[in-house]
């Protein structure tokens, strides 16, 4: 059982707020990691409670939704709510001490406990079932829920997406045929300057330079994509664009389903981490270029790029006719083979 061994529980706090403390864009090996220190935890961090005194027992009530059971009876897995002052939301696997306390108890119910903390021990108990939901319950972390989709070559067609943009407005990737589209993944927490933020200054300088261009095509739109669905809700993603003084008539930030976010970064090679309850986002990057009908025109691979690269993908891009002849795919400037 789990939470058998006396330090366990404690370490798995322990443990996560040290994930929060290395949150890492770079896909290199993270720096050697500080020794856990609970009064270090940042605005975003959870706040790691000090450990309850010798002899004393920490009690939280909880609510959350079970999501699988462990044969045992003695384990359940719940992604459980904010416990103020003590942890974040997060899905963790919870024990008890008498199988009583789970009896009854299936995935989909959602709980009430009391989650039981001592200095060297933790567990629940009185758990009381208060509703059930048909929702799947979610995957365990490790595993993710993804379409089974093929990879896009130069000259495919982008798939219909779902988005909802800064403004909480659904858009369809469909509804832009007829424009070029430069489509960026981003996520506005991102630490690492040369990550996220110089994508979010990379797609600045290339909208300026449109903007100022007379003689470049009026048909593009830019787009910064957040795969942070958890914390870049539409408002988040506006207060980000606010910074990047832009019209929203030629560039949205946009977030969505992380099923439809997982498929089209499936489809180029995006890959990232994700952790319920932390920003443990580390990631590679992908900047594509979609022309006027809907194709995938190129693929910018990395961060090292040049904004006068992809401008001038974007300009060709918006050229190519939208009635006629398909004309052949380029070849990628973009450093992006086709698979
Ligand atoms: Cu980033």
């Amino acid at each position: 059982m789990l939470l058998e061994t006396a330090p366990r529980f404690v370490y798995v706090v322990a443990l996560t707020a040290l994930a929060l403390l290395v949150t890492a864009c770079d896909p290199a090996p993270k720096p050697p990691a500080p020794a856990p220190a609970p009064a270090a935890a940042t605005t975003n961090a959870p706040v790691v409670s000090t450990d309850p005194a010798p002899g004393t027992t920490n009690i939280y009530e909880v609510k959350g939704l079970v999501q699988q059971l462990r044969t045992n009876g003695l384990t359940a897995i719940i992604r459980h709510e904010e416990i103020p002052g003590y942890m974040p939301a997060m899905t963790m696997p919870l024990s008890v001490k008498d199988t009583n306390d789970l009896a009854g108890v299936k995935a989909g119910d959602m709980v009430s406990f009391r989650m039981l903390v001592t200095t060297d021990d933790g567990w629940i108990d009185q758990v009381q079932v208060i509703g059930h939901t048909n929702m799947p319950p979610a995957p365990p972390p490790s595993s993710r829920l993804v379409r089974n989709v093929d990879p896009l070559k130069i000259g495919d067609k982008l798939p219909n997406y779902p988005f909802v943009n800064e403004f909480g407005k659904d858009i369809k990737t469909d509804e832009f045929r007829g424009k070029a589209m430069a489509l960026t993944f981003i996520f506005t927490r991102c630490p690492m300057p040369n990550y996220c933020p110089r994508l979010t200054t990379n797609f600045k300088r290339a909208y300026e330079a449109l903007e100022a261009d007379a003689a470049a095509p009026k048909n593009w739109h830019l787009f910064s994509l957040s795969f942070d669905v958890q914390m870049d809700t539409p408002p988040v993603l506006r207060a980000y664009a606010q910074r990047a003084h832009y019209k929203p008539e030629k560039w949205s930030f946009i977030t969505g389903a992380m099923i439809d976010i997982d498929d089209i970064g499936e489809r180029f090679g995006l890959d990232f981490n994700r952790k319920e309850g932390t920003f443990d986002f580390n990631h590679n990057m992908r900047t594509v270029v979609i022309d006027t009908r809907g194709r995938v025109y190129d693929v910018f691979i990395g961060n090292e790029w040049k904004v006068e690269d992809l401008v001038s993908r974007i300009k060709d891009a918006a050229k190519v006719p939208v009635t006629g002849e398909v004309p052949p795919p380029p070849e990628s400037i973009g450093g992006y083979v086709s698979p």
